[in-house]
């Protein structure tokens, strides 16, 4: 697993100090992705009324989706820990299989690569990129 180095967490800090103003579209727009992209994805939300790009509830979990990342980056330290709560309630309450949280990942990835094309250079990938993968990592800790 990689670890983030000190680098990759002011890159995350500096990079998220741009862009969180945006994260109810971001996650918007990467949620609707995930549904579209990964059709497996659908089975955790079909009680929706419509889970197409844009719809009210992906832009509303969309965003609660980004309220956790937005945790995240304050939690950059610790992200076992921090993100304890919000493994436990994925594992016994959604029972959402944690292979999702990779995709969802590359997709908020994908998401902000999109949106922010200046502000994604080379070092900006590296370092959300690994973060994401340790965000995916805490949040299937609590499987067993
Ligand atoms: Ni996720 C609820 C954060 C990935 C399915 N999810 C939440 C909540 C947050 C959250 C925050 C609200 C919790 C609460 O009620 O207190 N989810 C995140 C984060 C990621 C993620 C940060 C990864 C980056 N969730 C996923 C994935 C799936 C998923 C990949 C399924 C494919 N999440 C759910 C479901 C709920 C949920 C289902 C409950 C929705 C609801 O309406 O109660």
């Amino acid at each position: 697993m990689t670890t983030l180095s000190d680098k990759d967490k002011s890159t995350v800090k500096a990079l998220w100090g741009k862009i969180s103003k945006s994260a109810d579209a971001i996650g918007a727009d990467a949620l609707g992705r995930m549904l579209a992209v990964y059709p497996q994805t659908k089975t955790y939300f079909s009680h929706w009324p419509d889970m197409s790009p844009g719809s009210g509830p992906v832009k509303a979990h969309g965003k609660k989706v980004m309220s956790g990342v937005a945790l995240a980056v304050t939690k950059i330290d610790d992200l076992t820990t921090g993100l304890g709560d919000l493994s436990e309630l994925h594992a016994f309450k959604m029972r959402v299989d944690p292979s999702n949280f990779k995709i969802l990942s590359h997709c908020i990835l994908v998401v902000v690569a999109n949106m922010f094309p200046k502000e994604f250079t080379p070092d900006a990938h590296v370092s959300l990129d690994k973060f994401l993968a340790s965000v995916a990592l805490a949040l299937a800790e609590r499987y067993r």
